[in-house]
């Protein structure tokens, strides 16, 4: 017993040792990606407590198994019983209530960590994040001329609100240079706040098993200065204005999601094929024929069940028509005239002509 003393005070001083060798070893190992997001900071200290705590309790006790494991071994000709001794009540309480204390206090801490990340900011810049099996699309409803983006742009030092959906299963939103991570969920919208701090390129990644491309599904990922990501919207956000009528009815095609259902390369989908259809004769499902010409083509968009194509059902939506006078309207509002029915028949009589 008189030696208690000394055999604690090395004990002490390899828990001390074992503690910084652990955490010098860990964070070598574990080093986090660069830190490019106002929410990395919080986030990190916390990581980085938990490093130190890890590392100290590691040691606590690997030292006190080891040591004992060499100062209280058999010494030859000892064939003595162990001594007899009982629990330690003091000890026992110590060692509840410390890790009680400190759990309770690390949970206290990391949720008012969540509510700063999550925080609402002033000035946020809305994008509309869209999963789906396999790949991101942003939208940014401050500029919709943008349309569909496949890669996210961010001015730097802007709070940005992603306002995140899928069309499918599960998917999560993952960049591990801003640290916070956010799960999509059909059916609802998941709301992620970010910061971007530092000017560079990132990647998106999904990190929620979502299929068979689950490993491909990653976006670009670039924050720019405020006067480039001005230019890059400006580069996206061509003016309708400034296209041709077919142009524009390729946009309206997609727009009004009518490449669901009609590829203009000839692959198979759910509808006919505008490869090469304008001025062709087509066999109906009636048994007769009809050339494919600006009249035929208005009467299938306006009423698509006149006429069944051969080989096809009449699932069309017949809705369009009001669709169209609804955006024409609300672009009028704006001061931009466009005939979206005439525009689309002379973009479908122009694929692969
Ligand atoms: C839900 C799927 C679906 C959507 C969305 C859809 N179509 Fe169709 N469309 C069809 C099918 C199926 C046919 C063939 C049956 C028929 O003739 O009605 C067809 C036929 C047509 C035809 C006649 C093609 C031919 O070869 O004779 C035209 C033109 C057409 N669609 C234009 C459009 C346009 C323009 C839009 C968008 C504004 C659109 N469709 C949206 C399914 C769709
Ligand atoms: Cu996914």
């Amino acid at each position: 017993m008189k030696n208690n003393g000394r055999h604690l005070a090395i004990v002490a001083v390899i828990v001390v040792i074992g503690t910084v060798a652990t955490y010098y070893l860990l964070t070598a190992i574990y080093q986090l990606p660069t830190a490019a997001s106002q929410q990395a900071g919080p986030i990190d200290t916390l990581f980085n407590f938990h490093f130190m705590a890890i590392s100290f309790l590691f040691a606590l006790i690997l030292g006190f198994i080891l040591y004992s494991v060499f100062a209280f071994r058999r010494k030859p000709g000892d064939e003595e019983e162990g001594a007899h001794f009982h629990s330690n009540t003091a000890l026992e309480i110590v060692w509840t209530i410390i890790p009680l204390v400190t759990v309770i206090a690390l949970g206290i801490w990391a949720t008012f960590i969540l509510g700063e990340v999550t925080a609402n900011e002033p000035d946020e810049l809305v994008v509309e994040v869209t999963g789906r099996q396999w790949s991101w699309v942003f939208n940014y409803p401050d500029y919709p001329d943008i349309g569909n983006s496949l890669e996210l742009a961010l001015p730097v030092d802007r709070p940005v609100r992603l306002e995140m959906k899928s069309d499918d299963v599960l998917h999560s939103f993952w960049v591990p240079e801003f640290r916070v991570k956010q799960d999509l969920l059909p059916g609802t919208v998941q709301v992620l706040r970010i910061t971007p701090t530092l000017i560079g390129d990132y990647k998106v990644r999904c990190a929620e098993i979502c299929g068979l491309e689950h490993t491909n599904m990653r976006a670009e990922i670039s924050v720019l200065s405020q006067s480039d990501f001005d230019s890059w919207v400006a580069d996206r956000m061509v003016s309708i204005v400034n296209l041709s009528p077919e142009e524009r009815g390729q946009k309206w095609a997609a727009d009004f999601g009518c490449t669901a259902c009609h590829s203009i390369d000839g692959s198979e989908m759910p509808g006919p094929t505008w490869q090469g259809i304008g001025g062709s004769e087509e066999p109906l499902e009636s048994g007769s024929q009809v050339t494919v010409d600006e009249e035929y083509i208005r009467n299938s968009i306006l009423n698509p069940g006149d006429e069944i194509v051969s080989g096809f059902q009449n699932i069309m939506p017949a809705t369009f028509e009001e669709q169209f006078a609804a955006k024409q309207a609300e672009l009028a509002n704006t001061g931009v005239e466009v005939d979206i029915l005439a525009e689309l028949v002379a973009y479908i009589q122009s694929v692969g002509q």
